[in-house]
């Protein structure tokens, strides 16, 4: 039996617990915060068989890892005011997701 923690954006935690108990799998959600950023982010425990480790990392690639993606943002003006026309949000490509996971040998999962 294998234990894998995930530690991922909290933006990510909805669509990867959603995948992955729709997939069978159990899931712990633990709010967690990076000691080094100090961002809060999310850590997911998932006790599982060994031959379904691919499937889990298989679903956290898919839902969590690095990619770009594009925002809309509103311009401001120089006042610092947002512009009221509504046609001004502009398209800006973003950095988002990431995910680091451990996968441990677990030696019992017990349920009382
Ligand atoms: P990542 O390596 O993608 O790590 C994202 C978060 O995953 C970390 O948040 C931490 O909560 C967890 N994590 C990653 N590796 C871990 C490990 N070996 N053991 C336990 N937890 C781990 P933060 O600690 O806030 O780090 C945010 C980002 O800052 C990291 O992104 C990395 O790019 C950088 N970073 C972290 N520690 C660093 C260090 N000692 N020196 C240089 N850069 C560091």
């Amino acid at each position: 039996m294998k234990l894998i923690l995930a530690v991922l954006c909290k933006e990510d935690k909805y669509d990867t617990i959603e995948a992955l108990n729709k997939n069978g799998f159990f899931v712990t959600e633990l709010a967690t915060t990076g000691g080094f950023l100090k961002h809060k982010n999310t850590t997911l425990l998932i006790g599982i068989e060994n031959d379904q480790t691919d499937e889990v990392l298989q679903i956290l690639k898919e839902q969590a890892s690095h990619r770009k993606t594009v925002k809309y943002t509103s311009t401001h003006l120089e006042s610092g005011n947002i512009c009221p026309a509504a046609n001004c949000a502009v398209p800006v490509t973003v950095e988002m997701g990431g995910c680091t996971v451990f996968v441990l040998s677990m030696e019992t999962l017990a349920k009382f």
